[in-house]
């Protein structure tokens, strides 16, 4: 974890940048952990405004005097090209950060972001919020306690359609707003995450292949990819194969990994999360989230008995909560730090690379 000299007595005093879905995800999470909402800022003031009231900030602002506010926290939800430039600034102005990934467009910006923190003594997060489903924390034990024995291939993939016709539109499709990359920057880093995550290996090495299926949206030329189709190796000797597309009709939020060991299979997929099928040769089991039989840090993060179901929200609620509690100076398994945020910058750099150049890249390593 980055370094903390700048530990605050909870509950903290939160400032949002942003008011489009994500802050507003972010707001109920910050209410949940106790949170004192103080301000607002969105686009317009009128919106600043709007949001303020419609989520419960004590005021609003669409100005710099945001950063004067007397905060402990401040979390980046505004379009993706701006995560840098506003990360920055509340780490001058004194504030931790929970910044939206991509934590920055580019991998040298991102490790700007790192170092001012150390600089500062402070500290942040990126929302790798999947990481906060109790079973992928089992999958993970799992792996952890050899159980599933050597890793061998992975099968991973991400499938949105939101974006399946030319007349979806987004800012995200948008390089001036959304940056170069798309599809990848904003799901497949999650999927990324999650397979470095479970496996606690790391992808060394890469080849991938883009598509920009359609060219135009909303009467402008888009330059950002669709879909991304790759294969990858990892530092432990396992081969993968990862399909990232906002574009597969049908499919929501449709993340999936599956990690086959030499012993075990796991199987996990965003849209059940109460499960981890636990795949054998002989004896394949689906596993349902119970904490009395989870690993510890399965069952700490458990807020409902089984049967109970827990989802997307609570994996948000968890990961702000565990945030705000190590920015206090508390310990916590398993959070997404800036650092993470750089790796993800690293990995799509290569995902770019490899398709532009349609070869072969190495990762670098974090
Ligand atoms: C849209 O693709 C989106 O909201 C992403 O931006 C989030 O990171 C992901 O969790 C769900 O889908």
């Amino acid at each position: 974890m980055d370094t903390v000299a700048q530990a605050f007595a909870p509950p903290p005093r939160i400032g949002m940048l942003g008011g489009g879905f994500m802050a507003r995800t972010h707001t109920r999470a910050a209410r949940t952990a106790g949170a004192h909402l103080d301000v607002i800022a969105s686009s317009t003031a009128a919106r600043s405004r709007r949001a303020a009231t419609e989520l419960g900030y004590e005021t609003s602002t669409a100005g710099d005097d945001f950063f004067d506010h007397d905060l402990d926290v401040v979390h980046v939800c505004t379009p993706n090209t701006s995560h840098a430039e506003h990360a920055l600034r509340a780490l001058d102005a004194g504030f931790q950060i929970i910044c939206e990934k991509p934590l920055a467009t580019d991998s040298t910006a991102a490790r700007s972001i790192v170092d001012r923190a150390q600089a500062l003594g402070l500290s942040g997060t990126v929302p790798f919020v999947y990481r906060y489903h109790p079973m992928v924390r089992e999958a993970r034990a799992r792996i952890r306690r050899g159980e599933a024995g050597a890793l061998l291939t992975i099968d991973a993939s991400y499938l949105q359609d939101w974006l399946l016709s030319a007349e979806d539109d987004n800012w995200r499709v948008d390089a001036e707003s959304g940056g170069p990359s798309r599809a990848f920057a904003d799901i497949g880093s999650h999927l990324v995450d999650l397979i470095e995550f479970i496996t606690d290996e790391r992808i060394v090495s890469l080849t991938a292949t883009t598509r920009t299926v359609h060219p135009r949206r909303g009467g402008a030329a888009v330059t950002t990819e669709d879909t991304v189709a790759m294969t990858v190796e990892m530092s432990g000797g396992a081969i993968g194969s990862v399909l990232v597309s906002q574009l597969a009709p049908g499919r929501k939020n449709g993340l999936v990994i599956e990690v086959a060991g030499a012993q075990e299979s796991l199987r996990f997929a965003q849209e059940q999360p109460e499960q981890l099928w636990v795949g054998r040769r002989a004896g394949s089991q689906l596993l349902m989230r119970d904490p009395d039989t989870l690993s510890p840090d399965a069952a700490r993060l458990c807020t409902v008995p089984a049967g109970h179901p827990q989802g997307y929200q609570d994996a948000f609620n968890a990961f702000v909560a565990d945030s705000y509690a190590v920015f206090a100076g508390e310990k916590r398994e398993g959070v997404p730090t800036l650092a993470d945020g750089v790796r993800a910058a690293l990995v799509t750099e290569a995902v770019l690379r490899s398709a532009a150049e349609r070869t072969w890249v190495e990762v670098e390593a974090p």
